[in-house]
């Protein structure tokens, strides 16, 4: 019954439209049928196929909450939903589909040219093309404003030189949008992987996120046209705002890894038995159970409530903050307190928790520490920026 399964109980459906409801199922369905039988082994060889791009465009998951130019153009509760599904499946699937809609989408359909948006939008929502967003490097990872990646004027051109690192999907791409100091500022381009002097290779050894991948882009000379930056984006508040969409597919893509451990987990404590009964019938058990229930459906009311406040335009960095910082946090309690009702069996690929929770450690350190959505949650309540000494 629906009341047995942790987000049934709280009868969570009931606060969604019925077209989120259809969105939510097709993506579950396709999550589960179409990729689920594949994602450990993806995740024990590293690696991601290129064709889950048309897969994903074929579906309408690629800046699916952006308007025209081919996107789906749903609600931004529509799109949450669609990354709790994908990451019910593998923090990878979702990555690759915040990296495309959120942050390379996003930066050319909000900052791009009328031309820009023409020439790669509609490939990148079909899935023809692959997107990057280079934004963090070796050395300026939580503090981006540092970076040294540069872009000087020639004549009428851009050249640019420096590195970008931990870059998803950085070896797949066709297009990056990377991010530069320049006299004026950090400016945007829109850079063409196979512009000469560019080059992405791939990290490899990953304890987390295995099914993605993850680059490091070298910018050697690269000489871009002046139509390769993008017109609207002035300052490190460019960047900066399109990380506000990526940690927003954040505050509910967690809560699907944390849903699939749950879901997987409480299963397994109804066949397993020990001391001649059911774990599940064990008190100890029930309080682990219903303890990982509440903090999922608290997840799932913040969740809810900040995408009232996206769709109404309101919503304000520090409350995205509060959601990923509590979403992540809990989630990954959650799909390792999994772990431990699953005993030996939780330590292999047969189960998902220790793989969710693998890649939840990831989740916690990109698109923004905990410790800097602690700090931006302390900035909004006190007026102090503490990020600096
Ligand atoms: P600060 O002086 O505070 O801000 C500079 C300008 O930016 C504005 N701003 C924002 N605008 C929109 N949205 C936000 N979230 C913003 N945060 C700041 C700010 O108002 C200011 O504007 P202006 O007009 O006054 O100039 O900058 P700071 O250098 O002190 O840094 C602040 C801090 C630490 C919060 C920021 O640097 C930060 O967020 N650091 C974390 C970096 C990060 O999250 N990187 C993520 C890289 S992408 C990634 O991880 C992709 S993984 C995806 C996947 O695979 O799923
Ligand atoms: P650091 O900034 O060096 O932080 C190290 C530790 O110091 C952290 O605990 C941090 O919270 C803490 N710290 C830093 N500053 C302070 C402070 N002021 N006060 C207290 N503590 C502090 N980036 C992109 O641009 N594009 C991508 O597509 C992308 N994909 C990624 C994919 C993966 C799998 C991973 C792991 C990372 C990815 N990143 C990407 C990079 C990611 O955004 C950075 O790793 C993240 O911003 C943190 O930077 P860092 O790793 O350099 O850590």
């Amino acid at each position: 019954a629906a009341t047995r399964t942790p987000l049934g109980l709280l009868d969570i459906d009931s606060l969604l439209g019925e077209e989120e409801r259809d969105i939510a199922s097709t993506v579950r369905r396709f999550v589960d049928t179409t990729l689920r039988p594949h994602i450990a082994e993806w995740f024990e060889s590293g690696s991601l196929p290129r064709d889950l791009a048309r897969e994903f465009g074929r579906i309408g998951l690629l800046g699916m909450h952006l308007d025209g130019y081919g996107c789906a153009g749903t609600t931004a509760l529509s799109y949450g939903l669609a990354c709790l599904e994908l990451e019910a499946g593998d923090s990878g699937l979702r990555s690759f589909v915040s990296v495309q809609g959120s942050l390379s989408m996003f930066s050319i359909h909000r900052f791009g040219s009328e031309e820009q948006k023409q020439e790669w939008l509609p490939r990148l929502a079909s899935g023809d093309a692959i997107g990057c967003f280079g934004l963090t490097e070796p050395d300026f990872g939580s503090n981006p404003g540092g970076m040294r990646t540069r872009a000087k004027r020639v004549g009428d051109d851009w050249v640019l030189d420096g590195s970008k690192m931990w870059i998803t999907n950085g070896s797949l791409a066709d297009v990056a949008t990377v991010w530069a100091q320049t006299d004026e500022g950090v400016r945007g381009f829109v850079v063409p992987t196979d512009t000469p002097g560019f080059s992405a290779s791939a990290i490899s050894r990953k304890l987390s996120l295995r099914a993605s991948v993850t680059s490091e882009l070298v910018l050697d000379g690269v000489r871009l046209p002046a139509s390769a930056e993008l017109p609207e984006a002035r300052g490190l508040g460019a960047p900066l705002s399109c990380l506000n969409e990526a940690r927003f597919g954040i505050v509910f893509g967690a809560l699907g890894a944390a849903r699939d451990s749950l879901e997987a987990t409480l299963e397994y404590t109804e066949h397993r038995e020990v001391f001649d009964r059911p774990l599940a019938a064990f008190q100890l058990t029930q309080e682990k159970l219903a303890n990982m229930t509440v903090e999922l459906g608290k997840g799932m009311l913040l969740a809810l409530h900040l995408a009232g406040l996206k769709d109404s335009g309101s919503i304000r960095p520090e409350q995205i903050s509060v959601g990923k910082l509590n979403n992540v946090r809990e989630a990954l309690r959650i799909v390792r307190e999994c772990r431990t009702l699953l005993g030996a069996s939780g330590i292999t690929l047969e189960y998902p928790a220790l793989r969710h929770a693998n890649n939840l450690e990831s989740v916690l350190t990109y698109e923004g520490t905990s410790e800097m959505h602690l700090l931006s949650i302390g900035k909004a309540l006190t007026g102090h920026a503490a990020f600096r000494a």
